[in-house]
């Protein structure tokens, strides 16, 4: 380290629970390293395998630099460089020319959470398109299904801090891979595990945190919600409820028990694939051992019964007076805590009419479906869609509409950036200010900048103020700075942020709300949760209907549940795609697939560093030992996984560390590496769960075959 070097608190950019603080060192005018902030309670100055190595990502030499126009066929990734002026220019003419002939809502915004940030994530472009009077894209790839069915139990409840994990007695991780997803929380779980408690995992998979768990509890994927009414017909049954608890803090226990009492331990085996004797103990050992604690992943929504499984799940906690205790109850996302103006953000009181939503699950039909105003022109931004959104095949043959113009921002030329019309080149974290939320603790993180973007790279805040001079828009909202947006989109008045100052956040770097000491916090000892009724619901009292709004995260725009109609009390239904829910479809294509995350690659980002892909390997198919046997398929064996929608090729890995008749498989192969030049979710449906609209992507039936020739 040079003399001349100096240190800059910034924040991990990523849609990842742990919201890491990141001290940078930046030497001249150069990235020399990012390190965790040792300080930080939670995240104690460890990085992530994936971010290790976050400075070199910024001097990637395939990091797009410049704005660029498509001289080669769709797709094919060729292109030319040219100014932000005539980007701009193009744009401008191009977008003019579809609203005079179809009006704005042939226009279509795309994006996601590539960036998490209150500037620069998902609600970065919200205000510029809802000025524009473009169509709506509704954002559910993430978290909605266990919004919802958690809203509905428990209104918007901030939850167990992880840092109070330190005091549970009995933890169930249930669809999560902490080791891998969000580490952080780990070491609280191990040292609760040091003064007695025990570590359960409910996973079809022998995940890295399934491995080292006290229990691993495989279950067949999307019967969760079967399981915990299973759970709670034994608590039930053998008095092994908090009824004191039940009486004085919650409502609609009848209709509960009755419920569960559809659920004898002997159905449950038969539909969950967990032994009759696995579930009684599970259900005896959670109730008595407390404070017990359920932190709940975001893959227990990926199928059609992923919301209720999370409601009945966080029906668990109320039932067995677990909240009672320091450490006890439910955790799933902390983000309610955190006083943010959502509409500041992304101001949908700049909707006009009520326009056209599109939700990104149906972005492959969205393209090619006739509608009016036909979709003309879409930008994307911080999305991969065409590794990450389902339907891969025809959101590829959408992209590739000659009659469509397609601008994409990035940081390099993903699978989805190949088909551009326009590209335009996006600034990475170090380079840009922002503020972060967290999804898994209670601190906001603020990222100072600390480098110039390379080239003409520019941030997402500064794209859409461009964007709105190149249309005329003159609200003084695009006059902002960063950091007066900052200030606009904090509730700073709010109890959570007493203490917390602009100031004191941008010079500390990160801050805890003022949620309770953590040795101390039961924030639902005595009910209090923010329901209608004050009470925790097992009967809701919005399910009479009306347009259920829970999450400020897609302010604005959405009613979330299917349908419009919510089950009075927890349920069950079987996965679209199952042998109990489409038996002839399991005649054709008898197995389950799953597709989690991969430990070295943050959805699809890093997917391209060669030191992710070395840490990662190639794409695997992992099969029971049973069914890679009856297909003539060994260890090592290239294979192809396929249904009616697509088709893509890995190697197949045999193991028992995946349930017979499921396969699992890691999410975030760059298409363009890939042998087959596809990923998983080509053979991905577009159908949502049955709350909050959320994605199947573990609701699959495939066929796996050994390659031709191998
Ligand atoms: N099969 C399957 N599919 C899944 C899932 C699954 O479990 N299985 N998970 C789903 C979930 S939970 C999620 S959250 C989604 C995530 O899906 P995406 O949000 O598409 O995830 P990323 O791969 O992170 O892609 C974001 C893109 O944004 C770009 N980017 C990053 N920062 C910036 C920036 O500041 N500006 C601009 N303009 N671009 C930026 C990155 O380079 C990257 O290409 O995927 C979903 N898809
Ligand atoms: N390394 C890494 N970390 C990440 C990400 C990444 O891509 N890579 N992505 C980030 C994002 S956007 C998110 S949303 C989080 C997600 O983080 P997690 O919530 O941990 O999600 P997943 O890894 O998809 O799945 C967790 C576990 O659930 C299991 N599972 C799948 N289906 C079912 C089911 O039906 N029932 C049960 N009980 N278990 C099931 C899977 O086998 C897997 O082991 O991780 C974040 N952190
Ligand atoms: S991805 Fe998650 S664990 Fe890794 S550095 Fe970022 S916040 Fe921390
Ligand atoms: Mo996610």
């Amino acid at each position: 380290m040079t003399s001349e070097s100096t240190t800059v608190k910034g924040a991990c950019p990523q849609d990842c629970p742990d919201t890491c603080a990141f001290i940078y060192t930046v030497e001249g005018d150069r990235l020399t390293n990012v390190k965790g902030d040792p300080d930080h309670p939670v995240t104690r100055g460890h990085l992530c395998t994936k971010l290790n190595d976050f400075a070199a990502h910024h001097y990637n030499p395939n990091r797009l630099l410049y704005p660029m126009r498509r001289i080669g066929p769709k797709g094919a990734g060729e292109f030319e460089r040219i100014t932000w002026a005539e980007a701009l220019a193009e744009i401008k003419s191009r977008w003019t020319g579809i609203i005079d002939e179809f009006g704005p809502q042939a226009i279509m915004p795309c994006s996601y959470l590539g960036h998490e940030g209150m500037l620069n994530g998902l609600t970065s472009g919200d205000p510029f398109f809802n000025r524009l009077g473009s169509s709506i894209a509704e954002k559910t790839f993430c978290g909605p299904g266990r919004e919802v069915g958690t809203h509905l139990t428990y209104g918007p409840t901030t939850g167990v801090d992880p840092e109070s994990l330190i005091h549970s007695k009995y933890i169930i991780l249930w669809a999560v891979n902490p080791l891998s997803t969000g580490n952080h929380h780990w070491p609280f779980m191990e040292e609760a595990r040091q003064n007695g408690a025990k570590i359960v995992a409910i996973d079809p998979l022998r995940s890295r945190t399934a491995a080292q768990a006290d229990w691993h509890i495989p279950i067949r994927p999307g019967t969760d919600a079967a399981l915990a009414l299973g759970m709670m017909n034994v608590i039930i049954s053998e008095g092994l409820l908090d009824r004191d608890y039940v009486d004085r803090y919650t409502v609609g226990f009848e209709e509960l028990a009755e419920s569960a009492a559809e659920y004898p331990v002997e159905r449950v085996s038969a539909i969950t694939g967990i032994p009759v004797e696995d579930i009684l103990t599970l259900s005896r050992e959670y109730a008595a051992q407390q404070p017990s604690v359920i932190r709940v992943g975001v893959a227990i929504e990926r199928n059609r019964n992923g919301g209720q499984a999370s409601r009945a799940i966080s029906c668990l906690p109320a039932l067995t007076g677990a909240w009672r205790n320091v450490g006890g109850g439910y955790l799933t996302l902390t983000m309610g805590a955190f006083p943010i103006n959502w509409d500041a953000m992304s101001r949908p009181d700049w909707i006009e009419g009520t326009p056209r939503v599109v939700n990104l699950n149906s972005l492959g039909t969205a393209l090619l479906e006739a509608s009016y105003p036909p979709i003309k022109s879409m930008m994307v931004y911080n999305i991969n869609p065409v590794v990450q959104a389902p339907e891969q095949n025809k959101i590829r043959q959408g992209f590739a509409r000659e009659d469509l113009f397609l601008v994409v921002s990035e940081l390099f030329v993903t699978d989805t950036a190949r088909y551009a019309d326009i590209l335009l080149p996006a600034a990475m974290q170090a380079e840009q200010t922002d503020l972060m939320f967290s999804w898994g603790h209670f601190y906001w993180t603020y990222n100072n900048k600390a480098i110039e973007p390379p080239g003409e790279a520019v941030s997402n805040t500064q794209l859409f103020r461009l964007l709105a001079e190149t249309m005329g828009f003159d609200e003084p909202e695009w006059q902002r700075t960063d950091e007066e947006m900052i200030r606009d989109f904090v509730d700073w008045d709010s109890p959570f942020m007493e203490g917390i100052t602009f100031e004191a956040l941008r010079q500390n770097g990160y801050m805890k709300l003022a949620v309770g000491d953590k040795d101390e916090r039961a924030p639902h000892a005595e009910g209090n949760f923010p329901t209608p009724s004050g009470k925790a619901e097992f009967k809701t009292s919005l399910a009479a209907g009306g347009n259920f709004v829970p999450s400020p995260f897609r302010a604005g725009y959405q009613g979330l549940q299917d349908g419009g109609h919510i089950d009075a009390v927890p349920s069950y239904i079987p996965p679209f795609e199952s042998l109990e829910g489409s038996p002839e479809l399991a005649a054709r294509y008898p197995l389950n697939i799953i597709s989690p995350k991969a430990h070295g690659f943050l959805n699809s980002q890093y997917a391209n560093e060669k030191k992710q892909q070395r840490r990662q390997g190639g794409p695997i198919i992992i099969m029971h030992p049973d069914d890679a046997g009856s297909r003539g398929i060994s260890d090592g064996d290239a294979v192809r996984v396929f249904n009616d929608r697509g088709t893509f090729a890995g190697s197949a890995h045999v193991s028992t560390d995946t349930l017979k008749g499921v396969v699992a498989t890691y999410l975030g192969h760059w298409v363009a590496d890939s042998q087959s030049r596809s990923a998983v979710n080509s053979i991905s449906s577009s159908r949502t769960a049955n709350l909050g609209r959320a994605p199947t992507f573990n609701d699959n039936l495939v066929e796996v075959a050994k390659t031709a020739g191998d």
